[in-house]
């Protein structure tokens, strides 16, 4: 493998292109209107202009991109996250052009692709699941019947669907026939395909993701899991690993349940599996993304692997060099997601120029981001404007470093989410390890971040409403009183630790 083509753009295209440069082999660049300027336009050896800004006319085109890595006599093609990375058509493709697509086969994608696919591959290898219908439900009495024995309320999820998309919960039998049929209806415009099936609703759960890596030989390990539950709709917003509430044993089960679902599809590459820990510790398996994901590099903190020189390794054909019993976890790693979004405004997307861009730097900080200053964040993709993970020797050595890494950020010209990752950092239910992926919707408001106390003040506030039900007036005065009196309300805030 001399070159590679990255089918991507922003800090994952350069991320990629780093290890290839590492490894000796070329890179070729694709870019749209808006990247002209891009650095990972500068840091590739070549690039190929692809189209306009919009990405179904540019990153989203497979034959412009399969066009580009023939003209310039590619013999790979990375995909990154996002755009064709889970593209099975697209593998498929990339192999009769007689290139090497470094990931899955288009089989294995087909496969996880299908949730329904999937959890029946998992259940023939007893891995547990979330009770419910192991097969597509089209009869709405049959549904509802098995939903009445599995216990209201229940998912209907679309299998085409996942990552949270085409997920509706149903509280009662009363609602059950509507929701089916707009479930199924949903499905059928946003996926083409209108099978679904019934879960029963985990109420707090965590999203906890094992990475496994599989050669073409056979080979599968684990590396650990990734802990992702503190998110925004469907969009994580810190990631951490090791999670602090897996035990070893629990990690050893989880573990190699990901591994047997990698195997029974033949996964080859860098792939990830996810599931759910209810309240009592029992995980079930979610599904599988067949990508590398966004949340990476906290793995390769802990492990001290390059992610992408296993990827680019085992697309060359190469056996992975390790085994499971040679790969060790060593200290603490958490990433968060800046994004140029406004968390004071319901976390819209902010566009414009970074007119200051300066990044954190020192013992254990990376930071991974495609951008410089003076650069202007275009609107057509996603508003990730840099991932900053840090490592430490332990969970409490990384938080402090992130506190530290997010204060030395210096980005002005667009708001972003550095503050309220900040505001998570300092929250003790992030900090006692004790949360869900509800977090964000039960702590979090605008005009929290602006400063400490008064975040820990109204968490008390809030707190105080939840337990008590006071009327809402007396919390704004309890609110008032907190505020000019925070140092008698933080000594004792810990009674308020969930
Ligand atoms: C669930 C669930 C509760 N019960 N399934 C959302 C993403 C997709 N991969 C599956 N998801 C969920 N499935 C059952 N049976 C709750 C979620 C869920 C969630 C999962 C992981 C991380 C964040 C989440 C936020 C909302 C809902």
């Amino acid at each position: 493998m001399k070159k590679i083509l990255v089918a991507n753009r922003g800090e994952i295209a350069l991320r990629v292109m780093r290890s290839a440069r590492e490894m000796n082999i070329k890179t070729v660049a694709v870019f749209s209107e808006a990247d002209r300027n891009a650095l990972h336009v500068r840091y590739a050896d070549e690039a190929v202009f692809i189209g306009a800004a919009p990405s179904s006319q540019s990153y989203l085109v497979m034959e412009k991109i399969l066009d580009a890595a023939l003209e310039t006599k590619a013999d790979a093609i990375h995909p990154g996250y996002g755009f064709l990375s889970e593209n099975a058509d697209f593998a498929d493709r990339v192999k009769a052009a007689g290139l090497i697509f470094i990931g899955p086969s288009g089989d294995s994608m087909r496969m996880m692709g299908s949730k329904l696919a999937a959890k029946t591959l998992a259940a023939k290898y007893k891995i547990p699941l979330v009770p419910g219908t192991a097969k597509a439900i089209d009869d709405v009495n049959e549904a509802k019947a098995t939903a009445m024995k599995i216990g209201f309320p229940v998912l209907i999820k679309a299998s085409a669907g996942g990552g949270g998309k085409g997920m509706r919960m149903v509280q009662s039998p009363g609602e059950f026939e509507e929701q089916m049929k707009l479930a199924v209806s949903e499905a059928i415009s946003s996926f083409g395909d209108g099978a679904v099936f019934i879960e029963r609703y985990v109420a707090s759960p965590r999203h906890i993701e094992i990475q496994v890596l599989g050669d073409s030989h056979g080979n599968v390990i684990h590396l650990f899991e990734r802990e992702c539950s503190i998110q925004r709709r469907h969009q994580k917003v810190v990631e951490e690993a090791p999670s602090s509430v897996l035990t070893p044993e629990l990690r050893d089960q989880m573990g190699s349940c990901a591994v047997q679902v990698a195997k029974a599809c033949k996964y080859e590459g860098a792939g990830t599996v996810e599931f759910l820990l209810d309240e009592n510790r029992n995980f079930y398996f979610l599904e599988m993304n067949t990508r590398l994901q966004v949340e990476h590099p906290v793995t390769e903190f802990i492990t001290g692997l390059d992610l992408v020189k296993e990827q680019i390794k085992i697309a060359r054909g190469e056996k992975l060099s390790f085994s499971q019993k040679d790969i060790i976890m060593k200290g603490h790693a958490i990433e968060i997601r800046v994004c140029a979004e406004d968390p004071e405004n319901n976390f819209l997307p902010d566009i414009g120029k970074l007119n200051t861009y300066r990044i954190p730097q020192g013992p254990g900080v990376r930071v991974d981001d495609g951008f410089e200053e003076g650069m202007e964040i275009p609107i057509y993709y996603d508003p990730l404007i840099s991932k900053l993970i840090v490592y430490g020797k332990d969970r409490g050595e990384a938080i402090e470093k992130m506190i530290r890494a997010i204060d030395e950020y210096r980005i002005s010209g667009v708001s972003t989410t550095l503050p309220f990752c900040r505001f998570v950092m300092k929250h003790p239910a992030f900090v006692t390890g004790n949360f869900d992926t509800h977090f964000v919707k039960k702590y979090f408001q605008p005009g929290m971040m602006a400063n400490e106390d008064i975040a820990e003040n109204e968490i008390a506030a809030m707190l105080a409403v939840k337990l008590l039900h006071v009327k809402k007036s007396i919390v704004q005065q309890a609110s008032g009183y907190l505020n000019g009196h925070s140092s008698k309300w933080k000594s004792s805030r810990s009674e308020f630790r969930e």
